[in-house]
């Protein structure tokens, strides 16, 4: 019944079925809900293979590749810095660290890596094949990053799929190596500041559903907009990492602003806040190897905590700038497996293991390991070949532009959407005359979007600096830039430019507090309440309401595909981007043990009404699945 409603409603005839047409059409989601799973994925597949995956249109579908996790090397899971957390709690994880002579490593590969080099498209069905091999064959590893940024948000958005289980998921099944996540402190994992209760909430919920790491940045470094954040990963046992983001160049007497009295004052904040390890974040790839050497060697010095050091490789130095950070002291570094690394993404796990080896700071780890794991994420990087973003070398640009790893790509996107794809240094210059027009800043999410959308209208209208700080000239400013200087992101050192200020808020008072401060807390339940209404009475757990706190829209919209479509994260990465071919088999284990075999025979014409009929057999038993030719 779902199938003819569907298909016999006006929307649908007139091809114009998008999610916005799901969103406003409430009955059917109703219809929807009553299919069974199997037939659900099986419209996925039919609708992708007759109208291909609206991401990857113009791409061809990347040629077979065996995408096999190593074998795993030991029967169980060896014990690992997890197994100290569990056991000793997190200061004594902190004291550890100090106490090695190695550096330790953490893997970036699930979450920077490809947020940085794939616009956060990998999907959780290639990352969870290889979380056994992690905690069996590299137990040596000090983390895991693969949780947090960008990534959750475009799970929903873009892979139809909860960024939750994924957690859940690896977390199972790498019981004895620590996971990370990237938290923008009161932005949570979004782009705006939210209410103290949502962050808690939030923030209690990751640590319940598997992560051991907080990594916890302000995009304004400003210590004072953080402490909600660290006090709620404090208060679940899990370790907090007072993070200092890095920007300018201390050995330029021309960036004095950000000088090294600046990050030690910054550290000594973040310690007496309580953060257990200092993160030096990095984001942009500006840390050149001497200035390295001198800051993390003053920072161990002047604060004391262990240092976790975090860079990109957008500039092809970032190697050696690890190399002096190891050198000077650095406790523990990022690193991303080397088929994911490099450019925009972290410099090579692999190397930079090989690069210590038999010196007095080894690492340990098993270079073997490490090449069948990269073998592994070599095969997954080509199924998202689509999403490549083309950096074929590395720049020095960077020293110019700062803008961050993560950002690069996506900014990139945005410019070509807007035809200026071939003004892109022109972009990138203006990036760095509008950060110096906001006062010179930290650029990191999500002030490094404002800047970022700033500098794209700039270009695009022909402006320059001098004519939108003109009093006189009107200028319509982007709604980011608006809210920024409102003090919506918080204060950044020295405060607002007040003349740009005055302009951009047309005579509004600013704000100089806490943004949270402000912010009555939300009724979890009522929100909980209006949910469970919006999707019509389907259930609503604890792990749902947190992502419709962060983003209501984007959860809302995700689980109303998802009555349509089903679990279809099981499926495998071609198959959700390019659909299926005629006489291709496939294996789908929709819950843990029940696998459907499907097999698609093929596709039939499109019939008068714009429909197209999908023949499958379903565990040998034929299928047929109508779906709009929307072509
Ligand atoms: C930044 O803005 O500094 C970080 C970039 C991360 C952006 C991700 S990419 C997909 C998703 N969609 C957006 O508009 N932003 C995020
Ligand atoms: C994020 O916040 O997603 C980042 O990666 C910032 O560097
Ligand atoms: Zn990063």
């Amino acid at each position: 019944a779902f199938v003819e409603n569907l298909l016999k409603h006006p929307v649908f005839l007139n091809n114009q079925y998008t999610t916005k047409f799901i969103d406003s059409t409430p009955e059917l989601f109703e219809f929807a809900a009553r299919r069974d799973r199997a037939s659900k994925v099986l419209t996925y597949i039919a609708d992708i293979t007759v109208n291909g995956h609206p991401e990857t249109q113009g791409h061809a579908r990347p040629a077979e590749s065996q995408a096999r996790p190593p074998a795993l090397r030991t029967d169980a899971p060896p014990p690992g810095t997890r197994t100290l957390l569990d056991e000793k709690g997190p200061q004594a994880v902190a004291d550890w660290m100090l106490a090695q002579q190695r550096v330790l490593l953490t893997d970036t590969t699930m979450r920077d890596s490809h947020q940085s080099l794939l616009a956060t498209r990998m999907r959780s069905y290639d990352m969870v094949k290889a979380a056994d091999a992690y905690a069996h064959n590299l137990p040596e590893l000090f983390s895991v990053e693969c949780w947090g940024g960008a990534t959750f948000d475009v799970a929903y958005r873009f892979l139809q799929e909860c960024p939750w289980q994924r957690l859940r998921d690896l977390r199972t099944r790498m019981p004895n190596i620590l996971t990370q996540m990237l938290l923008r402190a009161s932005n949570g994992v979004g782009y705006t500041n939210y209410p103290d209760n949502v962050v808690q909430r939030f923030v209690a919920q990751a640590a319940d559903s598997g992560v051991d790491v907080f990594r916890v940045f302000d995009s304004l470094n400003w210590v004072e907009n953080m402490r909600v954040a660290m006090d709620a990963v404090l208060d679940t046992g899990k370790i907090c990492e007072g993070t200092i983001c890095y920007t300018g160049d201390i050995l330029d007497p021309d960036r004095a602003k950000y000088d090294l009295t600046y990050y030690v004052e910054m550290g000594k904040a973040l310690k007496a806040a309580g953060a257990h390890v200092l993160g030096l974040k990095d984001m942009a790839g500006l840390l050149k190897p001497a200035a390295a050497g001198t800051l993390i060697r003053t920072l161990k010095e002047e604060v004391g905590l262990p240092i976790h050091f975090h860079t990109h490789d957008t500039s092809g130095i970032a190697g050696a700038t690890v190399l002096a950070a190891a050198e000077a002291g650095a406790d523990a570094v990022d690193a991303a497996m080397d088929a994911l690394s490099g450019g925009t993404s972290q410099p090579c796990l692999g190397s930079i293991v090989q690069a210590l080896r038999n010196t007095p700071r080894d690492t340990g780890i098993d270079p073997a390991a490490i090449r069948e794991m990269s073998d592994y994420w070599e095969a997954v990087r080509r199924k998202y070949a689509a999403f490549e973003s083309g950096l074929m070398a590395p720049a020095s640009e960077v020293y110019l532009h700062e803008m961050p790893g993560g950002q690069f790509t996506n900014l990139k996107a945005q410019a070509r959407s807007m035809g200026l794809e071939t003004r892109w240094h022109e972009v990138a210059r203006m990036y760095s005359e509008v950060n110096r027009m906001f006062g010179d800043i930290v650029k990191v999410t999500p002030s490094s979007k404002v800047v970022g959308d700033m500098a794209l209208m700039m270009v695009a209208q022909g402006l320059t600096r001098a004519e939108v700080e003109d009093p006189e000239r009107d200028v319509s400013f982007p709604d980011s830039v608006v809210d920024m200087m409102r003090g919506s992101l918080g204060q950044p050192p020295g405060g607002w430019p007040k003349a740009l200020q005055k302009k951009v808020l047309r005579g509004e008072t600013p704000e100089t507090g806490r943004p949270g401060a402000k912010m009555p807390p939300v009724d979890l339940e009522a929100a909980r309440a209006e949910i469970v209404a919006r999707l019509d009475g389907e259930e609503v757990d604890d792990e749902d309401l947190c992502g419709y706190l962060m983003y209501p829209k984007v959860f809302t919209e995700y689980r109303q595909r998802h009555a349509i479509y089903g679990p279809v994260r099981t499926l495998p990465t071609p198959v959700f981007f390019f659909g299926m071919e005629p006489g291709e088999e496939i294996s789908v284990e929709i819950d843990p043990g029940k696998i459907l075999e499907i097999r698609l025979q093929t596709v039939g014409e499109t019939n008068a009404e714009g429909q197209v009929r999908v023949f499958f057999e379903l565990n040998g038993q034929p299928r047929t699945i109508r779906v709009p030719n929307r072509q």
